[in-house]
């Protein structure tokens, strides 16, 4: 999968500390400047605009189209207040095009950089909002909403990375994307199920199509409404963790998906660690 230019890049060794042999060190290529990988730390967000050429832009929207003209119905269209719109899961077992995603430097070695070498793909998801359905919209939340007061001891925070990747424009009319930078280190804050207000401290975004917001799971997010004046408005969700901790649990897996049959034949053992196989302790 190609993607613009990002000129910006450092080299990250890690020495693995108890390892040995060939997991004694990993490097990475971090495709971002070490201040981009620190915002990215304190503000929870790193932009990338246009990240996605126009021709791979289409590929990925002719996939998304694909898989929701063989599984999208009417009624899969949740119209609630708090999550509108259709999510389908599971993405990588449905399309070949979702599979050039697997390796995809931009977003993985970003990834790697703030959860350490031995990340996963948890999750490839996707969000599609319609213009004309009633509440095409999502209220403040979080995505790892599992946070306990008190923190015991040895409570381990649930760190991931979700790369946001947008196929349309989030504009007025189809919606930007709001956060609140700095929302995933306020580790006890709560904001109410169903809020939809405006907050003095939001950065609203409205991104062209092509775009892919990296952020931390648990930065307070929320999604505007796709309006009827709006478009249909596709998201890809990439979601990264590390290598031990269960991955999603959202979403049916398909039976003899893509990435069962990518399991079978590769012998990368990058690949294997990425799509769950390996990388443990
Ligand atoms: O549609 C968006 O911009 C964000 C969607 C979202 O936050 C979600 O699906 O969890
Ligand atoms: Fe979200």
């Amino acid at each position: 999968m190609q993607h613009a230019a990002i000129t910006g890049r450092h080299a990250l060794h890690f020495d693995i500390v108890g390892g040995s042999g060939e997991h004694s060190t990993r490097d990475v290529e971090v495709y971002a400047t070490r201040e981009e990988i620190e915002q990215l730390a304190t503000q929870g967000y790193l932009l990338r605009e246009r990240l996605f050429p126009q021709e791979e832009l289409e590929r990925l929207r002719e996939a998304m189209d694909a898989v929701e003209a063989d599984e999208a119905r009417s009624e899969h269209i949740a119209r609630g207040v708090h999550f509108g719109g259709w999510f389908p899961r599971h993405l990588m077992d449905k399309h070949p095009t979702f599979l050039e995603l697997i390796k995809f430097p931009p977003t993985l070695s970003v990834a790697r950089a703030v959860l350490g070498p031995y990340v996963n793909i948890r999750q490839l998801g996707a969000r599609v909002s319609y213009p004309g359905e009633p509440n095409q919209q999502t209220h403040w939340h979080i995505h790892r909403r599992h946070v306990p007061e008190p923190s015991p001891a040895f409570y381990v925070y649930p760190h991931t990375i979700d790369c946001l990747i947008y196929l349309d424009d989030t504009d007025d009319a189809s919606g930007p994307l709001a956060i609140l930078p700095g929302s995933h280190l306020g580790t006890h804050d709560d904001i109410a199920s169903g809020d939809l207000s405006e907050k003095p401290e939001q950065l609203t975004l409205r991104l062209a199509a092509g775009s892919c917001v990296v952020m931390h799971s648990n930065i307070w997010h929320r999604a505007y409404p796709t309006t009827p004046q709006g478009r249909k408005r596709r998201l890809l969700i990439l979601c990264y963790g590390p290598t031990w901790m269960r991955r999603s649990a959202f979403g049916v897996k398909p039976e003899d998906g893509l990435r069962d049959r990518l399991l079978a034949e590769t012998d990368d053992p990058e690949v294997r660690e990425l799509l769950g196989v390996g990388g443990y302790q």
